[in-house]
């Protein structure tokens, strides 16, 4: 007898452009995976909201990024809109109240991000929700019963957080409900910013700190030729800037050229002007073929819009189904 399909999920938060790391760390692998797995890929939009953010942008933001994933390879009929399923929410509020304060306050993101926002002296605007979205991040992953959630090392204790919700719903209610969903890392899941290394690539570090997919080519390369590489280099050993771009080019699958550089480190012949031109040539040549399939895909956007919202129905049905085993279990009402 033939085994079920296993399910992948992950989602993305549509604040901007998509970049490298994005790329790189999990929506490759997003594209891949759906050869073999039944896959739900979310753009998160209530996600988008738990930093300072502004009304006039968030939906057309949505439906940037939707352009932008179908053009790396994301097809539309595994896509949805978090705000378009209103189940994650619900689910989310019940889960809630099955994590500890205790366990959600140890959020390395919530400290990191919530010290961004102070640092720009707007302190009031660190929000409960940017303290609670792991938990609607649990949400997300388990009302499609995911077996597999592809994303980047930055998400890993959110998945822990994710299993825990999961034991303790399970415990409550006598029964393994839930199945645990194990974390799926590229092989380059943590891409540094070229601007500063000792950070991940991140867009809310600010512009300098990532490295958009759909840039022009020109600003592209001034990018990549100003990637800091000798900071904090100890004796003999590859400084982080360094590593970081010889990183981007194995992510960009150029061994040829990756082999031979790493030779010329170790003999310690490297220019790193090489370097940096190899890397930028590479990842202009990924960036050109994404813009191309993105302005075809652009040409109607009202039937990728109408296609999404399809999509998302689908799939809503799957969240409906567990919501309400999930309401029966624990002695919520249903409406029918
Ligand atoms: N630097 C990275 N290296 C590897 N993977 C990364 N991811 C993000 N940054 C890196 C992975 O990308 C997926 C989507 O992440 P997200 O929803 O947090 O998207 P984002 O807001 O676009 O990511 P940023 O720019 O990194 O956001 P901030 O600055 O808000 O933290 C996830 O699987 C993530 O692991």
């Amino acid at each position: 007898m033939s085994q079920p399909t296993k399910t992948v999920l992950s989602c993305i938060q549509p604040t901007g452009y998509m970049h490298f790391g994005n790329y790189f760390g999990a929506i490759k692998n997003w594209v891949s995976l759906q050869e073999s797995y039944d896959c739900v890929y979310g753009v998160v939009d209530y996600h988008a909201m738990t930093m300072p953010f502004d009304i006039k942008k968030l939906r057309n933001n949505s439906w940037e990024l939707i352009y932008n994933l179908m053009a790396v390879g994301v097809k539309p009929e595994n896509l949805f809109v978090q705000s378009l399923i209103p189940e994650h929410t619900e689910l989310s509020w019940i889960f809630n109240c099955f994590c500890s304060y205790g366990h959600l306050s140890r959020m390395t993101q919530f400290k990191d991000k919530g010290k961004d926002v102070k640092e720009k002296g707007a302190e009031s605007f660190i929000s409960a929700g940017l303290f609670d979205y792991p938990v609607l991040q649990a949400a997300d992953i388990l009302i499609y019963k995911a077996d597999f959630v592809p994303v980047g090392k930055d998400q890993d204790q959110h998945l822990e957080l994710s299993r825990a919700i999961a034991q303790r719903f399970n415990h409550v209610v006598g029964k393994e409900y839930f199945k645990m969903p194990e974390t799926l890392h590229t092989e380059t899941p943590k891409i540094k910013s070229t601007a500063d290394p000792s950070k991940k690539m991140s867009k809310s570090a600010g512009e300098k700190h990532y490295i958009n997919i759909f840039e022009e080519e020109a600003r592209l390369r001034k990018q990549v030729k100003s990637a800091v590489t000798d900071v904090g280099r100890e004796e003999g050993k590859m400084s982080d800037g360094v590593a970081n771009l010889f990183e981007l080019l194995k992510a960009c699958e150029k061994m040829e050229a990756h082999d031979s550089l790493v030779d010329s480190f170790n003999q310690g012949t490297l220019k790193y002007v090489d370097l940096k031109e190899a890397t930028a040539d590479a990842l202009v040549e990924l960036s050109q073929a994404f813009i191309e399939k993105r302005n075809e895909i652009t040409a109607d956007k009202r039937a990728v819009k109408y296609q999404i919202k399809q999509s998302s129905a689908e799939i809503r049905k799957k969240a409906q189904e567990t919501l309400r085993e999930v309401k029966e279990l624990i002695g919520l009402m249903n409406v029918k």
